[in-house]
């Protein structure tokens, strides 16, 4: 049984920040059946860099809870190559949606942070203990700057104006909903579009960024959305909570599998030109554990449904645009 207090969503005003993006989309999916009013902030209106916009926009729609899923994200060249919009973007949405959510009166908020906020050598699986512990991974320090800022951010708003704000930190996620994009994507979405080209061209060989021997922990979105809903309900306190799959896998192996889900027998060939960023990002899963929750989808599964998902609304409208 969770030891903390357990706060009810149930005929709440919910606001999830961030709904067109892959985990603002599967928080969205998994509320639907906890019997609350989802709230969602017209994009064209509101810009939740301008503090100005934030706060008009909360004071009309009332949110009582709120997660903070809106952010500046990417992977690693995206992250490396564009380090002021990941700082700067990152650090005046949850400025302004922390302070907007203090002034407006919010019960609880949920900020997402990421498992990249550890130190890059931070002992494995790691624990939230580790936390400004040492040196952050170069290629993607800038972002993880701005989510420890988020991760203060909440704290001291809990220490001086006792708001019920909490920061959860995922591991790398996965799923429907993912950017395809090659120059802005994670590497899952971007192996699957590199696979499915390579088996639709038939090409001999297809091209995978860095040496492969690092190794990377990956989260369903559909599991990372219900854990958060779960530490919202069950988790109240300053420190932060990884929320993980408890088990990982090299850039090699992860490969294979892609391949072996979109059907594509050609051969890899390593560009060790590109960065392979942090050898290794494990998290400690005990503490989500302990509250009662766990991750379900085997990555196999979650590949192959996002696979399916890929090809049902990506690959399909690139077609559908040439024809
Ligand atoms: O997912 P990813 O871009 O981000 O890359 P990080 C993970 C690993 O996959 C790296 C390799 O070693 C990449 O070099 N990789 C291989 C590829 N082929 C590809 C490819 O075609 N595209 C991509 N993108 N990678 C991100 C951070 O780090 O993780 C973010 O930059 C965030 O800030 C996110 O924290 C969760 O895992 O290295």
């Amino acid at each position: 049984m969770p030891s903390t207090p357990r706060y009810t969503l149930r005929n709440k005003r919910v606001w999830v920040a961030g709904h067109r993006g892959l985990v603002g989309g599967a928080l969205v999916r998994r509320l639907q059946s906890e019997g609350c009013e989802i709230v969602v902030a017209p994009r064209e209106s509101v810009d939740l860099r301008h503090p100005d916009q934030v706060e008009r926009w909360m004071r009309e729609a009332k949110p009582q809870a709120v997660f903070l899923a809106a952010a500046r994200v990417g992977g690693i060249y995206a992250n490396d190559t564009r380090p002021a919009e990941f700082i700067y973007d990152n650090l005046m949405i949850q400025t302004n949606v922390v302070e907007a959510s203090r002034r407006v009166g919010v019960e609880k908020l949920m900020l997402l942070g990421s498992s990249c906020i550890y130190p890059r050598l931070a002992p494995q699986p790691i624990p939230e203990a580790a936390l400004l512990t040492g040196a952050l991974e170069p290629t993607n320090q800038w972002y993880a700057v701005a989510k420890i800022a988020g991760i203060k951010l909440g704290q001291a708003y809990r220490r001086q104006y006792g708001c019920d704000f909490i920061s959860v930190m995922p591991t790398n996620l996965y799923g429907p909903g993912d950017n395809f994009d090659l120059m802005q994507s994670h590497v899952v979405p971007a192996l699957i579009v590199k696979a499915h080209q390579a088996k639709l061209t038939q090409a001999p060989t297809m091209e995978v960024w860095g040496t492969g021997a690092v190794r990377r922990e990956f989260l369903f979105v559909d599991d990372a959305a219900d854990g958060m809903v779960y530490l919202m309900q069950h988790f109240s306190d300053e420190g932060i909570v990884n929320l993980g799959q408890g088990s990982d896998v090299p850039i090699r192996d992860l490969v294979e599998l892609i391949c072996k889900v979109v059907g594509y027998k050609g051969g890899i060939r390593f560009d060790t030109s590109r960065p392979d960023g942090t050898p290794r990002k494990m998290i400690d899963t005990s503490l989500a554990a302990s509250l009662g929750w766990r991750a379900r989808t085997p990555l196999q599964a979650g590949l192959e449904e996002t696979y399916r998902w890929y090809v049902d609304n990506v690959a399909s409208e690139k077609r559908r645009a040439v024809a």
